[in-house]
């Protein structure tokens, strides 16, 4: 069958707040006074938990840590637009959705100590555990989405990467089957300009990441992945559209790595300082605060609360990932055979002392 050739594309790009806290009435997404206290309270505790994270793996007490800081906005703005009942499908950068969709703060430190059982979900919490392998959730989660599809389970399926995932054949094998059949999936690139050192330019020869989604026959969208309130406004419509079976979306965020790759990084080797300092501007927190200080809906009393109850939080969290016992060193041998071959039963045996 002929095909009209398409040569004329345009990618739309969402802002609903500048940068001074100023939010477009017009965009502006329905959510009211409570949602958006619960946005920001979401977002300092991440930052807590972020900081706090990274302070410990500096002390030797966390094995290695990713942080979020600088993409709060784009991940509590996606995952806030979910049912409970929804799937995530996160890679190693994602404890801001991880947190958002109740993951315990604890499980997520004892994760990153090396422990696994850190991402066990617990019951009823529909959390994919975090992906290390670069782009590999992004057909697994597809996967997930074309079987509630055909469970006619109205289940969406959020799946997050970054922008040096999709140079990845899963990045392009998960879209197209998305969009061959149509899958209830929502496609989150957080493009924080950077895979490891890589910058963005070098990742792809394409102007935008939300582009591609075109060659799919998917929507894509690009928003400002600073602003809580466009990721979320575009994040809810996509979901809306997943739920309804009208098929999935790539949203592009734009943002920034405000710290290094990992703990094992430093990105002053690659990028100036000053472009950190520019983009420390544009703070996704410091955006929403600027608005909700305009607005009445915070002011230096409850936002001094909201700084120390997240820090309790954390703490609180913090105690308990140091209280639980190591696993038990034979666990290496158990999860690999449904019947443990003669060998591996030898070495556990001399483990034991046996
Ligand atoms: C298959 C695979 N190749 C290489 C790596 C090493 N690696 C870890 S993170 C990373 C960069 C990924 O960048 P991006 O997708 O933009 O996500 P970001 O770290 O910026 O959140 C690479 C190459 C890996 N984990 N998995």
């Amino acid at each position: 069958m002929p095909r009209k050739l398409v040569t004329n594309f345009k990618v739309e790009y969402l802002q609903v707040l500048d940068n001074s806290g100023n939010a477009d009435e017009e965009l502006m997404p329905r959510l009211s006074s409570e949602q958006i206290k619960e946005l920001y309270e979401l977002m300092v505790l991440v930052r807590v938990f972020d900081d706090k994270a990274y302070n410990l793996q500096r002390q030797g007490r966390l094995g290695t840590y990713l942080q979020v800081k600088g993409q709060e906005a784009s991940q509590i703005g996606s995952a806030y637009a979910l049912d409970k009942k929804d799937w995530i499908f996160p890679s190693y950068r994602e404890s801001g959705a991880l947190i958002t969709r109740n993951h315990p703060m604890y499980m997520l430190l004892l994760y990153w100590s090396g422990d696994s059982r850190g991402l066990e979900s617990p019951e009823g919490l529909n959390n994919f555990p975090i992906t290390i392998t670069v782009g590999t959730q992004i057909p697994q989660g597809t996967g997930v989405a074309w079987a509630s599809k055909i469970l006619k389970e109205k289940v969406v399926t959020m799946i997050y990467f970054g922008e040096g995932a999709t140079s990845k054949g899963d990045f392009h094998e998960g879209l197209n089957f998305a969009g061959v059949f149509q899958v209830p999936a929502v496609f989150i690139c957080q493009n924080n300009g950077f895979a490891i050192s890589l910058p963005r330019e070098k990742q792809t020869a394409s102007e935008t990441i939300a582009q591609k989604a075109i060659g799919y026959g998917i929507k894509g969208i690009q928003v400002d992945g600073n602003d809580v309130f466009a990721v979320y406004k575009a994040a809810k419509e996509a979901v809306d559209k997943a739920r309804k079976g009208k098929g999935p979306t790539l949203i592009e965020c734009i943002t920034y790595r405000l710290g290094d790759h990992s703990t094992a990084d430093d990105s002053s080797k690659y990028r100036p300082k000053e472009e950190v300092l520019e983009w420390q501007k544009k703070d996704p927190i410091g955006r929403l605060e600027r608005y909700m200080l305009k607005n009445k809906l915070l002011n230096d009393k409850n936002k001094k609360v909201i700084t120390e109850k997240s820090t309790e939080k954390v703490e609180k969290a913090v105690e308990e990932y140091e209280k639980v016992a190591p696993p038990q060193p034979e666990d290496m041998f158990k999860y690999t055979y449904a019947q443990m071959p003669d060998k591996l039963q030898e070495q556990m045996k001399d483990l034991k002392g046996e």
